[in-house]
């Protein structure tokens, strides 16, 4: 990778918010100054910890497709920017997963890794999230969670041997920048799962559902002030709809609809008894059943909704916008009935961010 310095306008743009919104740290033009030099010099700069905590929570505050942006405030943040090596990441990845966890009582979190620096590029997390089901490829279709058949086939060509389930716990795979990915299996008692059943139907635990209570996004760029922490998990907990009506129901994922139609004993025979939707319900109300009898919090689509606009409107009272991807933020059932449904959202893309890239 050529060595190219960090665009120092990201920089002072960033700087500046930072000081804007927290006016009593002061010293503004001193430490503007320090910056230019350390960038004149070594084509980068470090982040103070306040600095990097005030990055962290303002890019979970301009994700644009995240409907939980109310407790923006109380993201935990790790500060591991030392740990470049992939052991460490590996152990820091294991460690963030236990404290974020947290017994089922999830405390949002971000762990931050070492930045691409002019003179190295940082390593990367191949997983998309820490936590991710094998899909196996089979005569009769994939076993498993068919979104994660390449990460599964790539894990097994670095000799990862899965047992063939449809709930197996990928390993981590990390890429340094040259030589060889490291695997890293997962320890059982860093990933909490939440068998699912039915407040009513006995026969729902019989469909052999499961899933891991933290959702942690581990394939995301932390780009803040022009530095780029490229190995940066952060988690928050689930919203509810994201599992019973999207993991759980899209055709290319556990696809399991039809099944629950079927012990629901509905007409499958005609789209107008609606059974898709009669079995999404039931399916969703299992999921936030399932978790909150598992003492793991999660969140229903109402609630969030409702607090999303409660947290927009606490942001332009303070003077900002908060924009939004309305493709994102109206969840994937009953989006009518709720109150994100029923206006527009400024489209605009904020940094600091999370990106997807490389
Ligand atoms: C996306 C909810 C915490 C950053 C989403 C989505 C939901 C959601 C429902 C859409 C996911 C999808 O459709 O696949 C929540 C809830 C949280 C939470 C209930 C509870 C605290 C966080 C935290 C961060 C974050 C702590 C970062 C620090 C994001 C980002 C996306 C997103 C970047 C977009 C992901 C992508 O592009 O694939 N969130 N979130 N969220 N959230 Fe949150
Ligand atoms: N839909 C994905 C997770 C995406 C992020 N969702 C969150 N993020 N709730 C899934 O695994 O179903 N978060 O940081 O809490």
């Amino acid at each position: 990778v050529a060595a190219r310095s960090i665009d120092l306008r990201e920089a002072e743009r960033f700087i500046r918010l930072y000081h804007a919104e927290n006016p009593s740290v002061g010293g503004l033009h001193a430490r503007l100054r320090d910056i230019a030099r350390d960038v004149a010099r070594y084509g980068t700069y470090t982040h103070s910890f306040e600095e990097l905590e005030f990055g962290a929570r303002v890019a979970w505050r301009n994700s644009n497709r995240c409907i939980g942006r109310l407790y923006w405030r109380s993201l935990k943040v790790r500060d591991r920017r030392l740990v470049s090596a992939p052991e460490g990441v590996a152990l820091e990845s294991v460690a963030h997963l236990h404290e974020a966890t947290n017994k089922g009582k999830i405390r949002p979190t971000i762990t931050i890794m070492a930045p691409d620096t002019p003179a190295l590029r940082a390593p990367r997390i191949r997983n998309d999230q820490l936590i991710r089901y094998a899909g196996y490829r089979t005569e009769d279709g994939v076993v498993g969670d068919p979104r994660n058949v390449d990460l599964t086939e790539y894990a097994q060509k670095l000799g990862w041997e899965g047992k063939g389930g449809r709930f197996d716990v990928l390993p981590l795979i990390i890429e340094p920048p040259f030589g060889e990915p490291l695997l890293c299996h997962l320890p059982g008692d860093a990933v909490l799962e939440v068998p699912i059943v039915h407040p009513e139907y006995a026969w729902f635990e019989e469909l052999g559902l499961r899933w891991h209570a933290v959702p942690a996004i581990s394939d995301m760029c932390l780009e803040i002030g022009g530095i780029c922490y490229p190995c940066a998990p952060f988690n928050g907990w689930y919203m509810g709809t994201e599992i019973g009506a999207r993991n759980f129901a899209d055709t290319d994922r556990y696809d399991r609809l039809g099944a629950v139609a079927e012990r629901l004993g509905l007409d499958t025979s005609t789209e107008r008894s609606l059974w898709r939707d009669h079995a999404l319900v039931e399916l969703n109300v299992a999921v936030l059943h399932s978790f909150e009898r598992a003492g793991v919090t999660i969140t229903d689509h109402h609630t969030e909704s409702r607090r999303f606009l409660a947290h927009l409107a606490k942001e332009e009272k303070a003077g900002r916008v908060c924009p939004a991807d309305w493709s994102w933020i109206v969840p994937p059932m009953s989006g009518g009935v709720t109150p994100v449904f029923h206006r527009y959202y400024d489209t605009r893309e904020l940094t600091p961010a999370f990106v997807h890239h490389h």
